[in-house]
């Protein structure tokens, strides 16, 4: 089974009630990038990569499209059931840029799957849930903002929220986490989220003065040096997002005891095969994730769930969806929505969602 055609679709998605703030971005509107992938038998295959504006990470949709391009034609003739073989065929027409190669590797999966009749979860280890964990995530915000989206979304039985901070007097961020304690300390887990910005300072500051708040620090500052010069003084378990920039360096980061766990982004670490390696990597130092994407609508919202489908309930930290930011879906039988915190596995064959193509308009570009 060979990829015969493949089409590449741009499509913005406004923020619904935005913008969303986090401390490296702001955004109004994210411009996803979508490929549908036809195999010679006549099966399609539908991949989504949808970085959350241009300074995240080192990531940008015109960059995803322009990496797609690329690679393209090389790819047309390159056999679907085989996705190693595809990985390798895509490293040799480009080097880097994984957050592009990851809508391939969806897309392959996704038609695998239909292929052989079986969900994508099955196919990258088998699903342990039917009803997969989800956190939410504000943005950056006042405290009393803040401790009241924590009282709505433990009520509506998320059972983790992220909460954004950074780019500000850490003393406000400071207060905004022990608001939201108070509101609803021990009802749900937390995590406290910087993306990158705190000095090690104010890293210091913030687990030396919420010592008695049972949070997770992830991202606290922009390098894996930084976090690992504070490493030993800190209070609470470190994750790494955005440092987690591929399979190499979740080894050195693990192996160097820098972080107690990782935020990861579907897309960053290259797709769901490299997912796949990632979690069980995890598995074996006993690592709690995420299974999330930066941002994007159903299709990579599918991929997130799938693989967070298969992770051993211990170590899953839930997968994130941008889906209370979006209006509506691409599959508007079968679109991803989170419900009391959780979402629901899709049950159809491959990722179990079918874009109304006729949402992205033309394609960009079609091989
Ligand atoms: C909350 N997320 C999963 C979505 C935004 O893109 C940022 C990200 C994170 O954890 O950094
Ligand atoms: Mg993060």
């Amino acid at each position: 089974m060979k990829i015969a055609e493949l089409h590449i679709y741009s499509h913005d998605m406004p923020v619904k009630n935005g913008p969303y703030t986090i401390a490296s971005s702001t955004v109004y509107s994210l411009d996803t990038t979508l490929v549908k992938v036809v195999a010679d038998n006549g099966l399609v295959g539908w991949g989504e990569t949808c970085p959350v504006g241009t300074t995240y990470q080192p990531h940008h949709s015109k960059g995803a499209v322009a990496a797609l391009h690329e690679m393209a034609q090389g790819l047309i003739g390159t056999d679907l059931l085989k996705p190693v073989m595809l990985r390798r065929n895509m490293d040799s027409l480009l080097n880097g840029h994984r957050y592009a190669k990851a809508a391939i590797d969806i897309a392959g999966y996704d038609i695998m799957g239909k292929q052989f009749g079986v969900r994508v979860a099955d196919l990258l280890g088998g699903a342990v849930t039917e009803r997969v964990p989800s956190y939410y995530a504000s943005g950056i915000g006042e405290p009393d903002d803040i401790a009241r989206i924590a009282e709505e979304k433990a009520a509506e039985g998320f059972p983790r929220l992220q909460i954004k901070i950074g780019g500000r007097d850490v003393a406000i961020d400071i207060a905004v986490v022990r608001k939201v304690w108070e509101r609803v300390g021990g009802r749900l887990r937390l995590a406290v989220d910087a993306n990158r910005s705190l000095t090690t300072r104010d890293t210091l500051r913030l687990s030396r003065e919420c010592l008695d708040i049972p949070f997770i620090l992830e991202q606290p500052c922009n390098t894996i040096e930084e976090i690992k010069a504070i490493r030993g003084q800190l209070h609470h378990a470190v994750f790494l997002d955005e440092n987690g920039e591929d399979l190499a360096t979740v080894i050195r980061a693990i192996g160097d005891g820098v972080c107690d766990g990782f935020g990861m982004k579907v897309t960053r670490i290259g797709g769901l095969h490299a997912m796949a390696t990632f979690r069980d990597i995890c598995e074996a130092r006993s690592m709690p994730h995420t299974c999330d994407d930066a941002w994007g609508g159903d299709i990579i919202a599918a991929a997130c769930t799938h693989i967070g489908a298969t992770v051993q309930p211990r170590l899953n930290e839930g997968v994130w969806l941008a889906q209370p930011y979006i209006e509506g879906n691409f599959d508007p039988e079968n679109g991803i929505k989170i419900e009391g915190g959780h979402i629901k596995l899709p049950t159809g064959p491959g990722l179990g969602v079918v874009p109304d193509e006729g949402l992205f308009g033309a394609p960009v570009a079609s091989f």
